[in-house]
């Protein structure tokens, strides 16, 4: 069985809600980064950079969230996470789940710490384009690819709900307020949710 190495108040949330869209069972370890946990010897073995999540699978043992994402949505097809190999959707499947760690988050960061950088040298660009781009997706929706949900949306809309809903660093804007609305609806999220308030 899959084990997730979680805190609450977390980045971890969004494996959380991904092991919970799978339906399968899952071992949920609780570390706790207000205790320093994820600094021990024992869970910097898991993941060096001692951040949480990670997950281990039998040998296989990956961190980052959206790698998770990646991996866990291969490991389960039956869960139609990610569209299959050879299916042209697959493009913006990847597209979206890079988009979220390579320009989301590095432009959220950029907005709450309110750093100037120069936007031809920043892989990011600038924070107005990035969720510019973002707004011009969801407004088309109801998902990043259309009509199929993905553990695309799983990276993108959690760390949305994070920036924009919870500790509004990012000013809202109807598409995502309509998106996170949509995240939020679905039981996997619900149930998250309920396991990452403690
Ligand atoms: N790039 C990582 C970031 C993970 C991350 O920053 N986790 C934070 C919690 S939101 C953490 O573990 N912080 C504890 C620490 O740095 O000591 C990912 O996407 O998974």
């Amino acid at each position: 069985m899959m084990k997730l190495y979680w805190s609450p108040r977390s980045r971890s949330f969004s494996s959380l809600w991904l092991m919970e869209e799978t339906r399968q069972p899952y071992e949920r370890v609780l570390t706790d980064i207000s205790t320093g946990a994820q600094k021990t010897p024992e869970y910097l073995a898991i993941n060096p950079m001692g951040k949480v999540p990670a997950l281990k699978d039998g040998e296989a043992t990956l961190a980052e969230a959206a790698a998770i994402c990646a991996y866990v949505a291969e490991r389960y097809p039956e869960a139609k996470l990610a569209p299959p190999l050879g299916d042209p959707l697959r493009a913006k499947y990847l597209y979206w789940l890079f988009f979220g760690p390579g320009c989301v988050e590095p432009a959220m960061v950029q907005l709450a710490t309110k750093i100037e950088m120069n936007s031809i040298a920043a892989g990011w660009g600038d924070a107005q384009r990035v969720f510019d781009v973002l707004d011009a997706a969801l407004k088309r929706g109801p998902w990043l690819l259309g009509e199929s949900f993905s553990a695309a949306d799983i990276a993108i809309g959690s760390g949305l709900n994070f920036a924009v809903r919870l500790f509004k660093m990012v000013p809202s804007r109807p598409s995502f307020d309509a998106y996170i609305d949509r995240c939020a609806a679905r039981p996997a999220f619900q149930r998250a949710s309920v396991i990452a308030a403690g």
